[in-house]
């Protein structure tokens, strides 16, 4: 498929869903339901930090009653980067031609994966996005919404990068572009983690589409999104940002992290 420069993208082989989990057991049987039903050829992978509440051993009972449903066990918390980061080096390992980003808790809803995937026949990396047209969000209380599309603009312009949801976690990459990331030197641990990809797709030329999503605020469970988590993502977004500006100012081409 052709997409608007011109460029011919390659078929997409099959699709890995990983779903980062910590303390989701109220969610996790749900979701892995909802994305069989959505996509039946995709396959699923549960990264799990050793929740206390015992979502890995559900997910466990999961696989072992379905072939595509598989858990990556590790040892404790230590944010979604490095969830994501260990769910991707096995998607890879095992051949999946696409990796797709997906949270637990029913905010990403899983009947719009094929919306991503038929737009990722034409794209390198497409974002689930609620700042598009068409894009929207239920049930966020205002201080929440203010809190992501300011730290969607705030990274928009500091990166210049030109995506309107920057912070989203609903995403479809080609096996191809992760390889092209340069993921070995990623430190970013919390939400941080989604901008410091999208900025790094864009700027290794990679062809990037906003696909509208309509995402839901999760009714079961907590939300593990804390002030470190905030203030982590404000000091790399600006640290990054700044160190664009000065590699410009000197000529030469930008820091990766
Ligand atoms: N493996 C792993 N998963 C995590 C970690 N932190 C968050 N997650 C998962 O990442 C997804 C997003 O986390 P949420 O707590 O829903 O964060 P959020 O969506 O920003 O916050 P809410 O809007 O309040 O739900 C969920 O599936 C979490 O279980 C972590 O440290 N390790
Ligand atoms: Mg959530």
């Amino acid at each position: 498929m052709k997409d608007g420069g011109g460029r011919t993208f390659g078929p997409l082989g099959t699709a890995l869903v990983i779903i980062p989990t910590y303390n989701e057991a109220e969610n996790i049987k749900t979701v892995v339901g909802r994305v069989r039903a959505a996509v039946p050829a995709a396959h699923v992978l549960v990264a799990d930090d050793n929740s206390p509440d015992g979502t890995g051993k559900l997910a466990d009972e999961l696989a072992a009653a379905d072939d595509q449903v598989h858990v990556l066990h590790r040892t404790g918390k230590e944010g979604l980067g490095a969830a994501y980061l260990a769910g991707f080096a096995w998607g890879m390992e095992h051949d999946y031609g696409v990796l797709v980003e997906m949270d637990a808790d029913g905010s990403h809803q899983p009947e719009e994966l094929p919306r991503l995937l038929t737009a990722l026949k034409g794209a390198d990396l497409v974002l689930g996005s609620r700042w598009v047209p068409g894009g929207r969000v239920v049930n966020w209380p205002k201080s929440r919404e203010f809190l992501s599309r300011g730290g969607s603009t705030y990274s928009r312009l500091v990166l210049d990068v030109p995506i309107r949801d920057v912070t989203g976690g609903f995403r479809a990459f080609r096996r191809e572009t992760l390889e092209g990331l340069g993921l070995d030197d990623v430190a970013s641990q919390g939400y941080c983690f989604q901008v410091d990809l999208a900025r790094r797709a864009v700027k290794a030329g990679y062809h990037v589409v906003e696909v509208p999503i309509t995402f839901v605020e999760r009714e079961l469970g907590d939300s593990k999104m804390s002030k470190d988590i905030v203030v982590e993502a404000l000091w790399r977004v600006t640290a990054w940002g700044l160190g664009e500006r000065v590699g410009k100012a000197v000529g030469r081409r930008p820091e990766s992290r």
